[in-house]
């Protein structure tokens, strides 16, 4: 399916990383040539939103065990109610963080038009933390615990659906908390791990993962945080961990999930321009969501 209509959704928030920073993202990403790479390949109707994220606030963070709380819930808000309206107008949401707790409005927007989309979390971390098993109370180590309804934390306004676990696919995941791979065990959701990509390789990991999230579902969410690649080729990011995607298993991952043609939002996060002044991250971002929308398709 072609991709005619893309919605970006700036969303400079920082509150809910380990360090300042990611709220730079999207001016970073903006500024690495994102909406001319959209028209070079094509795409016929192009619309921007700022979503208008509240500040970091004066004296002691809110909220107990998710820190920023009031903060998270406000900018997740605003989201839910872009992105739907987006994907309600036929545009596919191409989210621009800020950290990955903005996939909380992400995917809150998705799930008031499609009860159950499929979703393919693409990270070094599973992000699966809830308020209890968290070690650190950053919101980005959360937003699928919040998406499953495994987490205190929930939107006001937004459906409240939950997305199904059958359909989540963890890929590129290497540095877990004893919380979340019990979560993983209990749920029996789907992770290829660094290992298992190395082992079974990018292509037989994307066709299962497509499988998975792909097959029975009318709606298929890509989240890209970019700490999933190795820091050597992603080095501004919050939290990098080594031994994560090289620039080709990256980009074929992007490849394979242009030529399914199932791909219908996307988050691109984490990107944190404050630790890589050369940009080269924000650039790997703009090339990655070019392969996602079928820039190597002959
Ligand atoms: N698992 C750790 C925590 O929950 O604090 C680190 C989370 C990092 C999350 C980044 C966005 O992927
Ligand atoms: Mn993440
Ligand atoms: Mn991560
Ligand atoms: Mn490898």
């Amino acid at each position: 399916m072609r991709i005619k209509k893309v919605g970006l959704v700036c969303v400079p928030f920082g509150l809910g990383g380990a360090r300042e920073g990611a709220e730079l993202g999207p001016r970073s990403v903006m500024n690495a040539g994102i909406l001319k790479q959209l028209e070079s390949l094509g795409i016929e109707e192009i619309t921007v939103r700022d979503v208008l994220c509240p500040q970091r606030p004066t004296g002691l963070p809110s909220g107990g065990r998710m820190r920023y709380e009031i903060e998270v819930r406000r900018m997740s808000d605003l989201m839910c109610e872009q992105v739907a309206d987006l994907t309600a107008n036929g545009y596919m949401p191409i989210v621009l963080g800020g950290d990955h707790s903005v996939a909380i409005g992400s995917l809150s927007g998705i799930t008031e038009r499609d009860g159950s989309p499929g979703v393919i979390w693409i990270d070094a971390h599973s992000d699966l933390n809830t308020e209890a098993t968290s070690p650190s109370g950053n919101a980005h180590g959360m937003p699928l615990a919040v998406a499953l309804g495994k987490a205190q934390f929930k939107l006001s306004g937004a459906s409240g659906k939950s997305i199904r676990k059958e359909k989540l696919v963890l890929i590129a995941a290497r540095d877990l908390d004893p919380g979340e791979k019990e979560l993983i065990r209990a749920d029996g959701i789907a992770c290829f791990t660094m290992h298992d990509i190395d082992r079974l390789g990018m292509k037989t990991v994307m066709d299962r993962a497509l499988e998975i999230a792909g097959e029975g579902t009318a709606s298929l969410h890509v989240s890209l945080d970019m700490d999933s690649l190795d820091p050597s080729e992603a080095p501004g990011v919050g939290t990098p961990v080594p031994g994560g995607l090289s620039y080709r298993e990256a980009h074929l991952a992007m490849e394979l999930l242009a030529e399914s043609g199932k791909v219908t939002s996307l988050d691109i996060v984490e990107v944190n321009p404050t630790l890589d002044s050369g940009g080269r991250t924000a650039r790997l971002a703009v090339e990655l969501c070019a392969s996602l929308l079928g820039k190597t398709i002959l």
